[in-house]
């Protein structure tokens, strides 16, 4: 077994970097990989057992909610209470906050989405878990809903686990960005993508096309530019696998915001912040269009933002232009 380095392992070696940590936030990040096993081996069934389709409610955004989606939210939040360092959950599947009574006292929060692009679980489609974990901002006590209202430079940790032909987990504690494989056979993550930076090439645009005649200007500028320069159109659906090949390969994500809703679809406290850090910490950009993601603020947990992630030169690009056109539209 050639210096094979299990995600434990690699978390307990860095925790050295962190002179005050007190093992806390390493035991929450362990507890997540726990979660995600379960998820990893519940989804990757999902075919065989009846548990697909709907479970017959809505979520907070009013999207059907899926019967896995249900299972992954109860999952990780079981992990998280057991793991005594987390003193409240936020989550797409839960209108409010929940309050972890058992370690109320804990220092910290972590905000989860905990099975992004659900709607491609019946086809089989990668799909995902996003997390962050933030320091509680409260004193002691039940957690109140300013822990959760936090701006994104102040995650202290964030990550995805993406479900597909392998089941891999990325994370970021502000120092770098790692990926891990999960070895089924031996129930191992195991360190397989050290260092995680974006290519230089960057020639992949992503964005869903069908909503083109409904994006400001600049965007539909941007967009006829990626295919007068010939770059290669990729676009899966599921924001987790799209913004993963984005870190492999390079190029852009986007989300825009539409004449029908300014502020796009995507959430920004468990979707765009957590993938925002780990796209900065990989050497990338991400902004709404004009602002970073990291510095938006935080009014309610199931904000939306539009979101432009992914290679700085493009990301800085399509701002410029979106820039330009309001200008020119008197904005
Ligand atoms: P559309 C999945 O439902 C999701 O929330 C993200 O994972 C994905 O990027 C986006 O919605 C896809 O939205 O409108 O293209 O189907």
């Amino acid at each position: 077994m050639k210096n094979l380095i299990t995600l434990d392992e690699f978390i307990l070696r860095r925790q050295k970097d962190f002179p005050f940590a007190t093992g806390e936030l390493s035991g929450l990040l362990r507890d997540i990989g726990l979660a995600s096993k379960i998820i990893s081996r519940e989804v990757n069934k999902a075919g065989l057992a009846d548990i697909t389709g709907v479970a017959g409610n809505e979520n907070a955004s009013g999207e059907e909610q899926q019967k896995l989606d249900v299972m992954a939210d109860n999952l990780l939040i079981s992990c998280l209470k057991n793991s005594g360092e987390c003193c409240g959950i936020a989550s797409e599947e839960n209108d409010t906050y929940v309050t972890i009574s058992e370690s109320k006292n804990a220092k910290y929060v972590v905000i989860f989405d905990p099975l992004d692009g659900s709607s491609n679980i019946d086809v089989n489609v990668s799909i995902g878990t996003i997390f962050a974990i933030y320091r509680r901002q409260s004193a002691a006590g039940e957690c109140q809903l300013e822990d959760f209202l936090q701006s994104g430079t102040n995650q202290v940790a964030s990550g995805y686990v993406l479900y597909g032909s392998s089941t891999m987990l990325v994370y970021t504690t502000g120092k770098g960005v790692n990926g891990f494989t999960l070895d089924p056979s031996i129930g191992e993550f195991c360190l397989s993508h050290p260092d995680i930076k974006l290519p230089e090439k960057a020639d992949i645009y992503s964005v869903n096309h069908s909503q083109y005649r409904d994006f400001e200007p600049g965007v539909q500028k941007f967009i006829d530019e990626c295919i007068d320069n010939g770059f290669k159109f990729r676009y899966i659906g599921s924001m987790v696998a799209d913004v993963h090949r984005t870190l492999l390969k390079g190029g852009i994500f986007m989300y825009p915001g539409t004449t029908k809703s300014t502020n796009g679809k995507l959430r920004l406290l468990y979707e765009c912040n957590p993938l925002s850090l780990l796209m900065e910490q990989a050497g990338g950009k991400s902004t709404n269009g004009s602002q970073r993601i990291l510095e938006l603020e935080a009014t309610e947990l199931h904000q939306r933002t539009a979101i432009f992630i992914g290679s700085s030169c493009l990301v800085e690009k399509v701002d410029a232009y979106i820039k330009d056109s309001s200008k020119v539209a008197g904005l």
